[in-house]
């Protein structure tokens, strides 16, 4: 049989030096990119309650609150401290390490980016590589299909025990972002990981409702009135999706509101290129990349000052709806008709 488990040994090295630092810090801030998702949120929780495991004292601090939906994954209620409060300021400063999951770019970090010293910062991610890196020692694999098998793999490297509360939040991680085990992303090897996470007592059609069949009323009111801003490209095989500020506030929308609209876009029939543009209430322009196959939306992303993965990717650009949609929708077109 396969032992799909078994590590690459490229990165076994390249997570050592990160797990030398980590297991030798008294305070870590564990932080992510912001609007948390699952891999991001379940990758802070669970490395924070293996290190508080061994006595290394944690604090999650994220650009944007720590997600209402993932809360249950943290071990102690007052793990997670938004920026901005007392409880976040004092944990920055006292902080000797910083680890950063799930991205690796400063200015994905929002205004926590100015407050981590480099020197004095991991980053664990599995994001490809972008110009700027935000640590000292940093992981980037773009073959782990979530960070949160990344995770998985310090604590394999370490050769500590996996506890149910870590492999709950490293198993969210990978289910969030292999989209339940249906995406690209998707290997033999993130099943081996998810088979060795669940073998703690993971209950997996618990974590399913509480990640996909649970939301507030709110939600469905977004989603029936975003339906009504969906687009379709005429000839080429593009739909999008517009919600403005209006739309957004009239049913109470929050950032987590949003994840999974896309999907509704990328579902379409002959689609190869999903978007998703979403006014924030800052006046600026959120927008979301998907691309069923052969177009490189990171690349696209990037032009917009943003970036992801191939066939995911967000950027986030000043302006309005009504100004940012048609030069985006046109460098994809540009991208679609080139290839
Ligand atoms: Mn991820």
């Amino acid at each position: 049989m396969n032992d799909f488990l078994s590590l690459p040994p490229a990165r076994a090295q390249a997570l050592r030096p990160v797990l030398e630092r980590l297991l030798a810090a008294r305070r870590v801030v564990l932080t992510t990119h912001v609007n948390a998702d699952g891999d991001g949120s379940g990758s802070e929780a669970a490395v924070a309650a293996w290190l508080e495991g061994r006595g290394i004292a944690c604090t999650i601090v994220n650009p944007t609150p720590f997600p209402e939906s993932f809360r249950f994954l943290l071990h102690r209620p007052d793990l997670a401290a938004d920026l901005g409060t007392s409880a976040a300021d004092a944990a920055v400063a006292a902080a000797d390490t910083f680890l950063v999951l799930d991205t690796s770019e400063p200015k994905r970090l929002g205004d926590l980016a100015a407050r981590i010293p480099p020197e004095r910062t991991l980053v664990v991610d599995h994001h490809p590589a972008g110009r700027a890196v935000a640590g000292d020692i940093a992981v980037q694999d773009p073959d782990a299909a979530a960070t949160g098998e990344l995770v998985y793999d310090m604590l394999a490297v370490a050769g500590h025990e996996l506890t149910p509360v870590v492999a709950l939040g490293a198993y969210v991680a990978l289910v969030s972002d292999t989209g339940s085990f249906r995406y690209g992303n998707t290997s033999p090897r993130a099943h081996a990981v998810a088979a060795a996470l669940m073998a703690t007592g993971i209950d997996p059609e618990d974590v399913y409702r509480r990640l996909f069949a649970t939301a507030p009323r709110r939600r469905l009111d977004l989603l029936r009135r975003a339906l009504a801003g969906l687009d379709t490209d005429p000839t080429l095989p593009l739909a999008w999706m517009t919600v403005d500020r209006e739309t957004a506030e009239s049913v109470g929308a929050t950032a987590e509101d949003f994840e999974g609209l896309i999907e509704h876009v990328r579902s379409i029939e002959g689609t190869d290129v999903a978007l998703l543009f979403r006014e924030t209430p800052e006046g600026e322009t959120k927008i979301s990349f998907r691309s069923n196959g052969g177009t490189d939306v990171n690349a696209i992303a990037r032009r917009f000052g943003g970036g992801g993965h191939v066939k995911a990717a967000g950027a986030l650009v000043p302006g309005r709806v009504e100004q940012v949609v048609p030069p985006v929708l046109e460098a994809v077109r540009e991208a679609l008709r080139g290839r």
